[in-house]
Order: structure tokens, then sequence, then C-alpha cells
């Protein structure tokens, strides 16, 4: 299994992209082939910097095989319904309470501002993004969950899901989240709502979200089981089952 074989996953530069990559490529930054022809522009000068850094929590600021990135890129999938009139989040399954939100209602909850960095299982990581949103572990204490859950599943539009631990999906920078550096999401990146799990490889923070659902048994999502790592920890390099 490779990232090639999905379509959404096709980096090759449009011709105005390569345009836009040779100003670039002169202003400092280059362009890598990283996986058999699939092309990033990666900064070296931030990849060196960050490979200096340790994270509070002891760990290296970039995991091993990752590069800087300076703006997120969209890796595509099917995009849901991007208005925030439409947007639904039902929290579910195993818990005494389940709710459902609308955006207003979201916007209601207290909110967490947090500073994040993400990493893309392609071998992009995008550092220190601002992130605006909701911690699912509010949402859990709000929902009651039962003593019996044990994973998260991130549900998203057409059927997309994202397993995730209990305790990791609970953690203090785990997010519901409507903005990033000061702006909502545009739809492409997952408007108007999209899970941020930043801890994990990136496939885990579901785009266009529409539910937060506990589960006693853990149910493999949508790349987990197209070969890729159940549990996704980017300094273990859990790329791959
Ligand atoms: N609903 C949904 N969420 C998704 C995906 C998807 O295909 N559908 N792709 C995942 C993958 S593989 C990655 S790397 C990130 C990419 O987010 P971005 O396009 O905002 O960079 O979103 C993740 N969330
Ligand atoms: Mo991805």
């Amino acid at each position: 299994m490779d990232f090639r074989d999905d379509p959404s996953m096709d980096m090759r530069p449009r011709l105005w992209e390569r345009r836009e990559f040779i100003k670039k490529a002169v202003a400092g930054t280059a362009v890598v082939a990283i996986g058999g022809g699939i092309y990033h522009i990666v900064s070296d000068d931030l990849t060196r910097q960050a490979r200096a850094q340790t994270r509070s929590d002891g760990r290296p600021r970039l995991p091993p095989g990752q590069r800087v990135i300076s703006k997120l890129k969209p890796m595509g999938g099917r995009p849901g319904d991007a208005r925030a009139k439409s947007f639904r989040l039902r929290v579910h399954g195993e818990v005494r309470k389940p709710f459902e939100l609308d955006y207003a209602g979201l916007l209601e909850l207290p909110q967490t501002e947090l500073n994040a960095d993400v990493h893309c299982v392609t071998g992009w990581s995008l550092l220190g993004s601002a992130f605006i949103g909701v911690k699912v572990a509010l949402l859990a204490e709000k929902a009651a969950v039962k003593s019996t859950a044990r994973h998260v599943i991130f549900e998203a539009a057409h059927g997309y899901t994202a397993n995730v631990r209990l305790g990791e999906a609970t953690a203090a920078n785990v997010l519901v989240t409507h903005r990033m550096d000061g702006r909502p999401f545009a739809k492409k990146h997952g408007a108007p709502v999209r899970g941020l799990v930043p801890d994990l490889y990136f496939w885990k923070s579901a785009k266009w979200l529409t539910g937060i659902r506990f589960v006693s048994r853990d149910q493999p999502g949508y790349w987990e089981v197209r070969g890729y790592n159940n549990h996704a920890d980017p300094w273990l390099e859990e790329r791959y089952a």
C-alpha cells in the first residue's frame, strides 16, 4: 500500500505551481521527492531549526523522517457541506448523555486556543499553527462517557472515519476546531469544523467533521483499513500496518 494509490495524494505540480516553485526555490526553499515522485515544497532552514528543538514532553520537535513545509498543503478527500449553517456534530456512542451541536452551539462551549505542529505521513510537517476549538475531553465530559468506552471514532462526511484511543483523544491538545491562524478553515481543509489530533499522523485529524463517537471496541478507520497503521504515532514512525 502506497499513498500513490490514492488519487487525492497526487502531488505532481501543475504548470503554474512549477513556476511558483521556481520562485520559492530562488527564495531559499527547495522541492524534494519524498516517496517516489511526490513533490513537496520544504524549507531546509525550518527543518534544520526544528531538528535542534525539543518539546516540553522531551520528544524531538520534529518526528523522524519528516521535513518542514511553510503552508498547509491540501491533501484531498471528498468534501462535506462546508457551510456553518448546515453544521451538526453528534456526540454519541458509549455515553449516558448523547447530544448534538450546531455551529452556534459549538461556539457557546468554552474555547481553547493552542499552537500545534501537524505531521503528514507523506513526510511533511507544519509547525506552530494556531488553532481554536473545543476540547474532545470537554465533549466527553459533557456526554458523560461510560467507563466501558476505550476509543473515539472521529466521523466525517461520506463515511470517512479515524479511530483514536480514548486517552489520546482526550489529551489537552485534541480539539474539534473551527479556526486556524485566526481564520475559518477553507473548504479543502475541512470547513466548517475538523478534528485536530496533533500528536498522531495527520490522517487522524478528520476534515468535514460530523460526529464524535465513543466505542468500547476499536473500529479501524478509513486509512487504517487501507494499510495504514492503526495507532499512527509519528515519533515511532507508525506509518503502515
Ligand atoms: N474527511 C476527511 N478527512 C481527512 C482526510 C480525508 O480524506 N477525508 N484526509 C486526511 C489526511 S490523509 C490528511 S494528511 C489530512 C490533510 O489535511 P489538509 O488537506 O487540510 O492538509 O486530512 C485528513 N483528514
Ligand atoms: Mo495524509
